[in-house]
């Protein structure tokens, strides 16, 4: 590397990155909050996407787009060869924060603006990226763009899958111009590190300013469908109704009663509910809904599964009610490469801030990024530990502190 500050001591501009978070929060704004709702692939999307990668060019990075859309913007380094890679994703749920996945690219562009400004090239390639359709909650399953980038879904698959409001992954990646043509799987990248808020409550908790994540949890997203018997909610005596609504109702406070019997980690969630017709005076004659159960054990979480088939299958069974059940994610758990690890945990230290290891809670990009190179992240503080929620907030100090730490750490990462 060249330059006139000792590496060591550059630092982020914190402003400049709060601007980029602001600018991008812009599109898809949720009226009256902070929060922006950008479902994958949607118009929004697609203008989020336009912001992120015109800043990439600005930045002069050597921009790619891959058949599932994954954008890398690359800086060349003293060396050739794999690049030091960061990013995250830039697709939201309905009730997004601005932070989610947001912070994880603009910190990485904020990185290399950083490092162009001190007129520095790095010794190897450094990249940033964002993945398609990270939140899953469009296109199941979730982290779909960095699974297909790391080859761990073939691209047909992929562009195959319909979403939630119909349409294919294909359909709209061509619709909004992202189906692009860099190849896949990808190369490897040299490492992997991503920056990202922790979207819970421990580090505020314990008044901690850095996570060095050691990991992500066990993910297990199924959709069921119950289908029982439509029929008139008033003159249908009970022992006569065959309702799918009761099934799902009493699927939803077993997951609960489960979750609490498993203990934590385990956690469980009934997010999507739909009857059919959905009517007040109709018993449903059918109910589709989802189970999202995580554990960082992937046994116990095996075992939460178990447990709820058999809930459901004996409840629908007495109820008279046919069920079907369809895998919308599974990923066990993933531990990141501990030197890696080491590297932000020592970097959180050098710059002075309080630093704890622990997993995520949450699924992330980094998790796939793990099948195939050295890769782990850096948590900053989510005030009340609240997320998926436009209330989402990171103090700026913690957004510098994550984003110095980041730059740190791929500092080290580059010329290591
Ligand atoms: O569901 C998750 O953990 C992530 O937000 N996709
Ligand atoms: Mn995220
Ligand atoms: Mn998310």
């Amino acid at each position: 590397m060249t330059t006139g500050t000792p590496l060591g001591e550059l630092r982020i501009d914190i402003d400049r990155l709060q601007q980029r978070l602001a600018d991008l929060a812009a599109i898809g704004a949720i009226e009256g909050t902070e929060g922006c709702a950008r479902l994958a692939l949607t118009d929004e999307d697609k203008e989020g996407r336009d912001l992120v990668v015109a800043q990439m060019r600005d930045l002069g990075l050597q921009v790619t787009i891959d058949g599932i859309g994954n954008a890398v913007g690359v800086m060349a380094g003293q060396t050739d060869g794999p690049p030091v890679m960061t990013g995250s994703h830039i697709d939201t749920v309905r009730t997004g924060g601005r932070y989610d996945g947001n912070l994880g690219v603009l910190a990485g562009l904020e990185v290399i603006e950083t490092l162009k400004s001190a007129g520095v090239t790095p010794k190897r390639p450094l990249a940033v990226a964002f993945f398609t359709d990270e939140e899953g909650a469009r296109f199941p399953p979730d982290m779909l763009g960095s699974l297909v980038f790391v080859g761990g879904m073939p691209l047909e698959e992929a562009l195959e899958i319909e979403g939630i409001d119909g349409p294919t992954v294909g359909a709209e990646l061509t619709r909004i111009g992202y189906d692009g043509s860099a190849p896949l799987p990808a190369a490897p990248p040299h490492a992997f590190v991503e920056l990202h808020i922790e979207q819970g409550p421990v580090l505020e908790v314990e008044g901690i300013t850095i996570g060095a994540v050691t990991g992500v949890q066990g993910i297990s997203w199924q959709e069921v469908t119950v289908t029982g018997q439509s029929n008139h909610a008033g003159t249908t005596p009970m022992g006569m109704r065959r309702d799918p609504g009761y099934v799902a109702a009493a699927c939803a406070s077993f997951v609960r009663d489960l979750v609490l019997d498993i203990g934590d980690p385990q956690v469980g969630t009934i997010g999507r509910v739909e009857f059919h017709p959905n009517l007040v005076n109709v018993v449903p004659a059918s109910a589709t809904f989802t189970v999202d159960l995580r554990n960082t054990d992937e046994t116990v979480l095996q075992e939460s599964e178990r447990r709820f088939a058999d809930f459901l299958a004996k409840t629908a069974e007495a109820e008279g009610c046919s069920v079907e059940t369809r895998e919308l994610a599974r990923f066990e758990p993933v531990i990141f490469d501990p030197a890696v690890v080491d590297i932000v945990e020592q970097g959180a230290k050098d710059l002075g801030h309080t630093v704890l290891r622990m997993p995520s809670g949450a699924g992330h990009d980094a998790q796939m990024l793990a099948r195939v190179c050295p890769t782990a992240m850096v948590f900053t503080q989510s005030k009340n530990g609240l997320s998926h929620n436009p209330l989402e907030y990171t103090a700026p100090a913690d957004l510098e502190a994550g984003a110095n730490v980041l730059l740190q750490t791929m500092i080290t990462l580059s010329e290591a």
